[in-house]
């Protein structure tokens, strides 16, 4: 169970960025932010590359502030002296203090498209372009896709349909840490000595996620070169594995430039675990929490609760049943489809790899922009450049990263915006 959160009435102003902030995944106002995160989304759905992409942001940015804040919002007047609330958001947060919801949010998520591309989207390898496209020739539901012969579906997009409801069930914390003791026992018989951590959402406290993220390295630089191929055979030999991509390092340490700041470029392999249903214990996935409705209180960030969505609004769409699945195998299958990333991190690098994987997305998004504006100094999940004395700032911890950056130090739990 999570501390009760802290509540302060005292009046106070939150710093800019929000890396400099303190953000729990439980706060005091979730009837908000739930609110504004599914106009983030839709935003996200409605852009055409990156231009748009501020509206997410700026619906991201005023959900930040909101979970920031050490109490429940009462008025919209203080709402105004927040920073990164624009006009859009503040009438979002009037209306549901006055009325106890958005009308706008609910016919956004009442409605088709924005339930669509959440059902599409939901497929491993489909991206918002996809969907978007795939929602205006029409379709609306799996089978339409996979009806459709005219569509080449890749080899990632393929198997997301094949497993949906598996990949859209989220994984608990506790098939994440199997996950990772198997993982674990393979990387430690190849290379005694090496690590292998939980990052991501489960990290920062999430008790659910949509994927497992193990960083993986050796604290002595070099010894991890090769290791991730032989532990894909390992792992290929017990048949553990029904989907892998590898990619191999591109690191170029002399490019520290805007490129990379949403990118990163270690080794890693995008995976689909078969985890064996016998090793999850019973009272697990098979309960799962109703959808709530929009502006409810909701514990943990959207995406859970977006899977919850996504199982309501497939099932519904594939007719009530998983149809999806032919029967057969459904009787069959004595395992479930887990995504696993898995990434190699050399030791001189582990750090900020550390801090770049744990995020959140926009923690770190936040942190990259604050080092650039008030630092003139690059970060990157690979390292980080200082532009005035135009040298690297080695790390050997989380905690040296934020000191380089002149930031207090946070706990993951407290990078949850
Ligand atoms: N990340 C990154 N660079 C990438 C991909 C991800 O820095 N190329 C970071 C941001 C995320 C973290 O890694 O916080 C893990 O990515 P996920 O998409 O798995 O996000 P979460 O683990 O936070 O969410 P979830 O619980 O849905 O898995
Ligand atoms: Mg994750």
């Amino acid at each position: 169970a999570q501390a009760a959160v802290p509540v302060s009435t005292e009046k106070m102003t939150l710093p800019k960025h929000e890396c400099q902030r303190i953000t729990r995944l439980k706060h005091h106002n979730h009837r908000f932010t739930t609110a504004l995160e599914v106009l983030e989304e839709h935003a996200g759905y409605l852009q055409v590359g990156q231009k748009t992409d501020s509206r997410a942001r700026a619906f991201r940015r005023a959900a930040c502030s909101l979970k920031a804040l050490p109490h429940p919002l009462t008025n919209v007047e203080e709402a105004r002296t927040l920073p990164h609330v624009g006009t859009h958001s503040l009438s979002v947060i009037q209306d549901i203090l006055e009325d106890g919801y958005s009308q706008e949010v609910q016919d956004i998520s009442d409605g088709d498209f924005y339930g669509t591309m959440q059902l599409f989207t939901g497929i491993f390898g489909v991206g918002s372009a996809t969907a978007r496209k795939w929602y205006e020739r029409g379709f609306r539901t799996l089978d339409d896709i996979r009806n459709d012969s005219t569509l080449s579906l890749k080899k990632d997009q393929t198997i997301g349909l094949e497993l949906y409801q598996d990949l859209n069930t989220p994984v608990t914390l506790a098939e994440a840490d199997i996950i990772q003791e198997m993982v674990r026992a393979e990387v430690q018989k190849l290379l005694p000595g090496a690590t292998v951590v939980l990052t991501g959402g489960f990290r920062r406290g999430k008790t659910k996620g949509h994927d497992v993220d193990l960083l993986i390295s050796h604290p002595t630089e070099g010894k991890e070169t090769g290791l991730l191929s032989a532990v894909l055979a390992k792992l290929r030999e017990k048949d553990l594995l029904a989907y892998e991509t590898t990619s191999a390092n591109t690191y170029d340490p002399s490019s520290v430039s805007r490129k990379e700041y949403t990118l990163d470029h270690f080794e890693r392999c995008f995976s689909i675990f078969k985890l064996d249903k016998s090793l999850i214990s019973s009272n697990q996935n098979t309960k799962q929490a109703p959808p709530s409705p929009v502006g409810a209180v909701q514990q943990g960030s959207s995406r859970p609760d977006l899977l919850h969505h996504k199982d309501k609004v497939s099932l519904e769409r594939a007719g009530g049943t998983a149809s999806f699945l032919d029967e057969e195998k459904t009787e069959e299958k004595t395992w479930i489809g887990r995504r696993v990333d898995l990434i190699i991190a050399p030791a001189s690098q582990y750090a900020y790899a550390l801090v770049g994987w744990t995020g959140s997305k926009h923690f770190n998004r936040s942190l990259r922009l604050y080092a650039d504006n008030e630092m003139n100094m690059k970060l990157t999940n690979h390292v980080l450049y200082d532009s005035v004395k135009n040298q690297y700032l080695p790390a050997s911890s989380e905690e040296d990263v934020f000191l380089h950056l002149q930031l207090p130090y946070r706990e993951p739990a407290e990078r949850n915006c």
